[in-house]
């Protein structure tokens, strides 16, 4: 099918209902796929909700000291055009896992970090502030964190910092921009400001790095940007846009992603909005 076709039919199957109905009715957690480690009672206290738990076989494996964190590989490929945009999904990092976040940021060397969270949402806790406010220093473990710049705008902020490795001393440039308009389990309050922000971080991502992807519990929130990036790639280049088998391709990797039936129809919404007004532009005819 074209591009076009499959945009058609998400348009029909958005008005009828059946979208929603087929998003319902997939699974939540791949079967057959194991989650044994994040549950060992020496690792449960690193979860910030005990039902929001990474496969074995794709969590992320930190090489020093603990090997377990929150946190889990989730690939999306974009068939044809021989690209694999590479994430971590992670949940919101907890006061005494800061450590293990920075370790995973050094390990996987990544330069990018989206936050799709506040810090706290009608009075809850959502995510510990694991960097420090600029010009503070903080030190996390065997990491020293600067933060160089904050900047604003309505619906994020865009910060700079300086990741070190304190024992070898290695310095590495770590770009953050954090979402600020998006409650957990609701939808951004704007498309708009959303759709800018998503091509934003595709301006951002470093190809063959994984960017690190979180919001609370890293599955509602992080689950919809994965699929709004994937869906700009296939359409800039002229491939069809499948939203579930997004869906259930991030599903297979970390269970539950895309939290909610109005996370997705969201995302659904916004995908068929940036086909018609044209604010992804297919290569071919560029
Ligand atoms: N867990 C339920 C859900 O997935 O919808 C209920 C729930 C709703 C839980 C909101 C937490 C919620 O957010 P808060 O922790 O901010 O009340
Ligand atoms: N137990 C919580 C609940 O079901 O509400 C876990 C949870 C929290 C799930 C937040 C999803 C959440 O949203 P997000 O992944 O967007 O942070």
């Amino acid at each position: 099918e074209t591009l076009e076709e499959t945009m058609e039919q998400l348009k029909k199957g958005l008005d009828s209902g059946t979208v929603l109905i087929q998003f319902e009715q997939l699974y939540r957690k791949k079967p057959g796929m194991a989650i044994t480690c994040a549950k060992l009672s020496e690792n449960m206290d690193k979860n910030r909700y005990k039902d929001v738990l990474p496969y074995d076989a794709t969590r992320v494996v930190l090489q020093e000291n603990e090997d377990y964190v929150n946190a889990s590989f989730v690939n999306m490929e974009i068939p044809s055009a021989d690209i694999v945009n590479k994430y971590i999904a992670s949940q919101g990092p907890l006061p005494h896992t800061c450590t293990l976040f920075w370790q995973t940021v050094w390990e996987q060397s990544s330069s990018l970090i989206v936050m799709l969270t506040t810090l706290t949402e009608r009075g809850r806790t959502k995510c510990h502030q694991y960097w420090p406010d600029p010009p503070e220093v903080k030190e996390y473990g065997n990491f020293r964190v600067t933060c160089n710049s904050e900047d604003c705008n309505i619906a994020y902020v865009f910060r700079e910092m300086i990741l070190t490795n304190i024992k070898t001393g290695e310095e590495r440039a770590v770009t953050h921009l954090q979402y600020v308009a998006w409650p957990d389990h609701g939808v951004p309050d704007d498309p708009s400001n959303f759709l800018e922000f998503v091509t934003c971080v595709r301006q951002r991502r470093v190809a063959n790095e994984p960017a690190i992807v979180h919001c609370s519990a890293g599955i509602g929130r992080t689950g919809v940007l994965v699929t709004m990036e994937t869906a700009m790639c296939l359409t800039e280049r002229n491939q069809p846009v499948y939203p579930l088998d997004i869906v259930r391709t991030m599903r297979d990797q970390r269970p539950m992603m895309v939290q909610t039936s109005s996370q997705y129809r969201f995302v659904c919404e916004a995908i068929l909005r940036v086909y018609d007004e044209g604010l992804v532009q297919p290569l071919d005819s560029s």
